[in-house]
């Protein structure tokens, strides 16, 4: 039996794609043992078997599953016997909304902070493909990108209200206990984490709590993760 997560590393060992943590919370919550192989943004012969080109991609024994929304989907079923992302087809159907909501509407409140800090901890292999790429992605440079990052974390402040005022009342986004809608955030939160300084929460503020609950599941497999703020 082979589990090998396919997902992106930039140098050092520097783990900051957001859709990678998702899939890492997921195993580590599924119990699931695996090896991790990392992919470069200019080398993607790894995931060629995949039949398309980003990153995650699992291959569960050689069942290759590619976005992670679809490998939660894929180990929540593949391994019904294990604790479980969704807690049911309502859950599952409410967490594709959370995941939704972070990619369209968090995400780009994040993009000014965590871009251009992703730019500095890149392999040195993938440091002119994303330049160009992402300047032509976003219509700027990535200094000017860069720019806006203050005014991004204040609006991200306002953009997570509602994640605020639900662990007002509940220690996790799931309730009393963390499964995969938490770890969709949280994966997103991983991503300015791993690669720049910005401090994005207020010490008091409850999702800051959170987090570093998040921090310390699984024997503090996300805070023992490499960062480095050179951005
Ligand atoms: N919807 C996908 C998004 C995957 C994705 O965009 N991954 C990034 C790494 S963070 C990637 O592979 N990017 C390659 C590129 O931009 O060309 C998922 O949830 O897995």
């Amino acid at each position: 039996m082979t589990r090998i997560l396919y997902e992106l590393a930039g140098r050092d060992q520097v783990r900051f794609s957001p859709y990678c943590w998702r899939t890492l919370f997921a195993l580590k919550h599924k119990g699931l043992a695996f090896d991790r192989v990392p992919m470069k943004f200019t080398d993607r012969s790894t995931i060629a078997d995949s039949g398309q080109d980003r990153v995650p991609v699992l291959d569960d024994d050689g069942v290759v599953t590619a976005d992670s929304w679809r490998i939660a989907t894929y180990l929540e079923e593949k391994y019904p016997e294990r604790p479980t992302l969704f807690g049911g087809a309502i859950g599952q159907g409410t967490a594709l909304m959370i995941n939704k909501w972070v990619d369209l509407v968090v995400h780009a409140d994040l993009r000014p902070i965590a871009v251009p800090g992703a730019f500095k901890n890149l392999d040195p292999d993938d440091t002119d493909w994303f330049r160009v790429s992402r300047e032509a992605m976003f219509g700027m440079t990535l200094e000017a990108l860069a720019d806006g990052r203050d005014a991004a974390v204040e609006r991200l402040g306002a953009t997570l209200a509602p994640v605020r005022a639900t662990l007002e009342t509940q220690p996790y986004l799931c309730g009393d206990a963390p499964a995969y809608a938490d770890y969709i955030l949280m994966g997103s939160l991983m991503w300015p984490r791993c690669c720049s300084d910005a401090e994005i929460l207020a010490e008091d503020d409850p999702i800051n709590a959170w987090r570093t609950r998040m921090l310390a599941l699984f024997d503090g497999f996300a805070a023992a993760a490499p960062t480095h703020a050179a951005a």
